[in-house]
């Protein structure tokens, strides 16, 4: 048994950290959670008292927050090169907290239909939806990855928000950041660990029945 166990639904964020989890070729255990009353379980609770995926134990010690779990991840195993160099950490920490942020909640708010009214959004954290959408843009498509040349824990967070954004029709797949999206699902961790949750979503049938 590894000291480092993954708490996941495959048809959710935990994709995030799955993919996070195979970059830096730790040895870890899967535990999968169906939706509904398997999050509300007093057990569940005690490790996610949001009663949401993901989360991992390491060592004792519990993580929630995709950010937070890929930020922790790419310290906790400094080998996989995947933590900032110094010279990336002020990308690294902007465009982290940009887009578990300002980002999560623009996307979030757009896909239910809220829209900020124009005369609030000095209120909003994220202003308005084009606003957030074209900052985060312009931090991907400045450089190869989101810190500059070399890829880090940064692409595996934000690059799935592009990507999923792209999937889910909120952002529009310019040849930028089409580019940017293939150079990320071209790596080996990235393959490995679409296999790992589709091949569960096989096993238990979508969308992994409560209880
Ligand atoms: N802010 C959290 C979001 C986690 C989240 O919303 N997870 C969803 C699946 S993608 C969930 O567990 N939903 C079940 C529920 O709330 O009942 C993160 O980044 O990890």
């Amino acid at each position: 048994m590894a000291d480092l166990t993954f708490y996941t639904n495959p048809m959710s964020r935990g994709r995030i950290v799955r993919w996070m989890l195979e970059e830096t070729g730790a040895d870890y255990d899967t535990v999968f959670v169906r939706y509904g009353p398997g999050m509300q379980t007093a057990d569940y609770k005690a490790i996610n008292p949001m009663m949401k995926v993901p989360a991992i134990v390491h060592k004792g010690k519990t993580v929630t927050e995709c950010a937070a779990i890929c930020a922790y991840l790419a310290d906790a195993f400094p080998e996989a090169g995947l933590a900032p160099t110094p010279d990336e950490r002020a990308d690294y920490y902007r465009w982290m907290f940009f887009a578990a942020g300002p980002w999560e909640q623009a996307s979030t708010n757009k896909s239910m239909g809220f829209e900020v009214p124009p005369d609030k959004s000095g209120m909003a954290g994220y202003g308005d939806f084009d606003r957030t959408l074209s900052t985060l843009v312009g931090a991907v498509t400045a450089h190869p990855y989101v810190c500059g040349e070399r890829f880090n824990a940064a692409d595996v967070y934000v690059g799935s928000h592009i990507a999923w954004g792209m999937q889910f029709g909120s952002i529009p797949p310019t040849p930028a950041l089409q580019e940017y999206v293939g150079r990320l699902m071209a790596r080996p961790a990235y393959t490995r660990g679409t296999e790992k949750d589709d091949a569960a979503i096989a096993e238990y049938g979508p969308p992994m029945p409560a209880g």
